[in-house]
């Protein structure tokens, strides 16, 4: 039987690795890594070799659905679109267009992110759009803007073999960057230096120069305190300082606050360790800071980047080969779900909706009135909807159910909408609670670009038809606009078509088309009339905000401490063989075979403490919801810290986190809160969590 390959790009991470789709009798039945790809080289991670799975048209959505007293019913798209298009717009004439809005998807292309933003300032007229980079980096999307200009990673994943000091806080690289997490490896086994922040000794941790395993949130103290170590010792740059940054003076000043013992204290980070790192970090030729959600999930998640920022600028270490700031980005779209404007106060390339200016060039380009008033965030539109006033949600997807924070109050905010519509690849939970399920079509049956995590636009190719009656994301947005009376406002023929418009609407993609990236293995934005290759590293002699802003930020504690009811730090982390809510890892049997359950790790010692043995069935319970899962024994932890993976929706550890936010972003923090441990009676196993009203998940045809 004969065999097609085609190339695309792996739909997980935000790494971007290379994969060439094998494609037979009209199914992808295996992956090939391409050795040529300038990142993955040849390789990829347990989840990009099981990508087949994921996408498996076995349990894929393949029609649309339509609620009925509780059951899914079949029906056409005209029905299931008309009947969305109505609500809407009765909504819109009712109530007003502030009250629907649209949850875009990281995973899905910049076409369609580009599609989903437009269709809800353009055809909606709200600015109420927002997709997972909000419980993700949107603190280094904001932090980063304020301090250099810009919150993309400064470097290319590749200046990791240029740095000899690598700096990584907060980012568990060989579980959820995997490709990126073997090149820090190799640079460590070639002489470089690594640091590692982690209250967690994860893998590269232990095989780290330096560990300093801070306590859980006090990333600013900690950062604070190397900033002083620094000043002390005359380490910092004073060149960089003079030339390219502001704000040295009234920064020197404030981190002398953080004496070594008081950074000692609030850290629980041996004295030594802290001022090995400061001089080897300040003193190294290039030094590549990486950091992830250990920063970012944080009620102080903008000030963390700020701390970060601050750091680098103080040692001149941006700006050059190897060294710089790099906010690792999750998904393997999130870069340009934020780069499209999907958030709801951008448009594409970060261009103000507050500006009159733009508004009036997208009013323009797109020939008609676009909305002023700045929108709501995607946990502001579920908050609304509890208080009453959100009444209809397109979710392109997302879990929230899963993903959110505080799951109790996530189904309350679903539940009180009037119109629930989720477009998805599977039946997840929140597409258990929809009211219309749209089939969407997966990364290989389209065509289209993904933005890694070193800004690199990257070309992905159809390989299959979508299964059934699936469309793509942006193709559902065209006939949906079209079903509200938005006539030809969007009618795209082609992907290309899509990206043109972009690109002549933005500077950073102003020197990008489909053939240019197809000439070589995508392009760094930005690429216009000035960088026409695109750009390998940001900043090389000026900030796009002139100079580099140093701001004091001071620690705070997190909203929630342990106490005697609650005596437990819980944090949450991710496993190297699931991915997000699980709807595609947990397709493979090779990769629940893996881990195929939730599960609580625990320290030894607290075991022990707790009578429990490993594998033990406990009760895990949060000021805010329960769970029952099994225990794991982990000397990755510190006594008196839990972590659990968020993947498993029989034990969603979102049920008990907090969702307390950063009150920049609306960050919520989840990466900490305080839990109860109490063990199930020895015959009795961990009952699995469902959402409550679970008839829906059942499809009459
Ligand atoms: N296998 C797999 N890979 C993935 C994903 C997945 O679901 N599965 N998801 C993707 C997505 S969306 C993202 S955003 C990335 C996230 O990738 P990472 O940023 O690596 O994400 P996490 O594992 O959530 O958290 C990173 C680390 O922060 C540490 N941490 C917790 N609290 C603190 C603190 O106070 N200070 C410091 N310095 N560290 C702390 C944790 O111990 C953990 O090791 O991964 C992407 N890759
Ligand atoms: N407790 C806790 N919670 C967390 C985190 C944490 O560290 N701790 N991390 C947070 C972070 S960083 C993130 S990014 C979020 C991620 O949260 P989500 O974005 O909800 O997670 P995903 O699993 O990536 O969900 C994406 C969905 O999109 C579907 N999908 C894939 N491709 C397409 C497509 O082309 N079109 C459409 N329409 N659908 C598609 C998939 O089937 C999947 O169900 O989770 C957050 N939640
Ligand atoms: S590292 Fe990320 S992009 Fe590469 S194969 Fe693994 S999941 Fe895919
Ligand atoms: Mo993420």
């Amino acid at each position: 039987m004969s065999q097609t390959h085609v190339n695309s790009i792996c739909p997980f991470c935000g790494v971007g690795c290379g994969m060439c789709l094998v494609v037979q009798d009209g199914t992808i039945n295996a992956v090939k890594p391409i050795s040529a790809h300038p990142i993955s080289q040849g390789k990829l991670c347990a989840k990009g070799w099981n990508t087949p799975f994921g996408i498996n048209k076995h349990n894929r959505i393949t029609q649309p659905l339509m609620k009925k007293n509780g059951l899914f019913e079949t029906v056409t798209w005209q029905k299931a679109l008309s009947y969305i298009a109505k609500n809407l717009n009765t909504f819109i004439s009712e109530s007003g267009s502030s009250t629907v809005g649209i949850i875009s998807s990281a995973r899905a292309t910049n076409e369609d992110n580009y599609a989903a933003q437009k269709f809800a300032r353009a055809v909606l007229k709200t600015n109420n759009v927002d997709h997972c980079a909000r419980i993700c980096h949107s603190p280094s999307v904001v932090g980063l803007k304020q301090t250099v200009g810009s919150g993309a990673m400064t470097n290319s994943i590749d200046d990791v073999s240029k740095a000899d000091v690598i700096l990584v806080i907060g980012a568990d690289s060989t579980e959820n960057h995997a490709i990126i997490g073997g090149h820090i490896m190799r640079a460590k086994l070639r002489g470089a230096k690594l640091i590692v922040i982690d209250p967690r000794q994860t893998r590269l941790a232990q095989i780290a120069d330096l560990h300093l395993q801070l306590k859980i949130g006090s990333n600013i103290a900690l950062l604070n305190g190397l900033l002083n170590i620094i000043f002390q010792h005359n380490w910092q740059n004073g060149d960089f300082l003079a030339r390219r940054c502001e704000g040295v003076d009234a920064l020197k000043e404030h981190v002398a606050n953080y004496s070594l013992e008081k950074v000692v204290k609030l850290t629980g980070v041996e004295g030594q360790k802290l001022v090995e790192a400061a001089k080897l970090y300040s003193q190294a030729n290039a030094a590549f800071l990486a950091y992830g959600m250990g920063i970012t999930q944080f009620i102080s998640g903008t000030n963390n980047v700020i701390a970060v920022s601050n750091l680098a600028l103080v040692c001149g270490q941006i700006g050059r080969e190897g060294t710089g700031i790099n906010p690792l980005r999750g998904q393997n779209n999130v870069q340009g779900a934020c780069d499209m404007g999907s958030l709801p106060n951008v448009y594409p390339d970060y261009q103000s909706v507050a500006d009159e200016k733009v508004r009036a060039k997208f009013s323009c380009a797109w020939r008609t009135n676009v909305p002023k008033a700045p929108g709501l965030t995607s946990l502001g539109m579920s908050n609304q909807a509890r208080n009453g006033n959100f009444r209809g949600l397109i979710i392109f997807g997302e879990d929230p159910v899963v993903t959110d924070p505080d799951r109790n109050q996530v189904e309350l905010g679903m539940r009180a909408m009037d119109m629930l519509v989720v477009v998805e690849l599977f039946m997840t939970e929140t597409a258990k609670m929809a009211d219309v399920i749209l089939p969407a079509a997966s990364f290989a049956e389209k065509q289209g670009t993904f933005t890694n995590c070193e800004r690199r636009v990257q070309l992905i190719h159809k390989a299959i038809e979508p299964p059934g009656e699936a469309k793509v994301d942006w193709q559902i947005l065209c006939a949906l606009a079209k079903a509200m009376g938005a006539g030809n406002l969007m009618n795209w023929q082609s992907s290309e078509q899509v990206f043109d418009e972009m690109a002549q609407l933005t500077n950073s993609f102003s020197g990008m088309n489909y053939a240019h990236l197809a000439e070589r293995n995508g392009l760094q934005w930005p690429c216009n009339a000035e960088h026409p290759m695109g750009t390998r590293w940001l900043h090389t002699n000026v900030f796009p905000i002139g100079k580099g802003k140093l701001i004091a930020v001071d620690q705070v504690s997190s909203d929630e401490q342990p106490n005697a009811e609650y005596p437990f730090w819980f944090t949450t982390t991710r496993l190297h063989y699931h991915y997000g809510c699980g709807s595609m890892t947990r397709q493979s049997p090779l990769l629940e075979r893996e881990t195929p359950n939730g599960m609580l790790f625990i320290h030894p010692q607290d075991a022990v403490d707790l009578g429990l043995k490993n594998h033990q069935a406990v009760t895990v319970s949060s000021r805010r919801g329960y769970l029952e899962t099994r225990i794991v024994l982990s000397d990755q932890l510190v006594p008196g810290l839990l972590s659990m993976p968020y993947h498993f929706k029989e034990a969603p550890s979102n049920l008990l986190t907090n969702d307390a936010m950063d009150p920049t972003t609306e960050m919520p923090e989840l990466k900490v809160c305080a839990v109860r441990l109490v063990p199930l009676p020895d015959n009795q196993s961990p009952h699995p969590s469902s959402i409550s009203n679970n008839i829906e998940n059942r499809v009459v045809q």
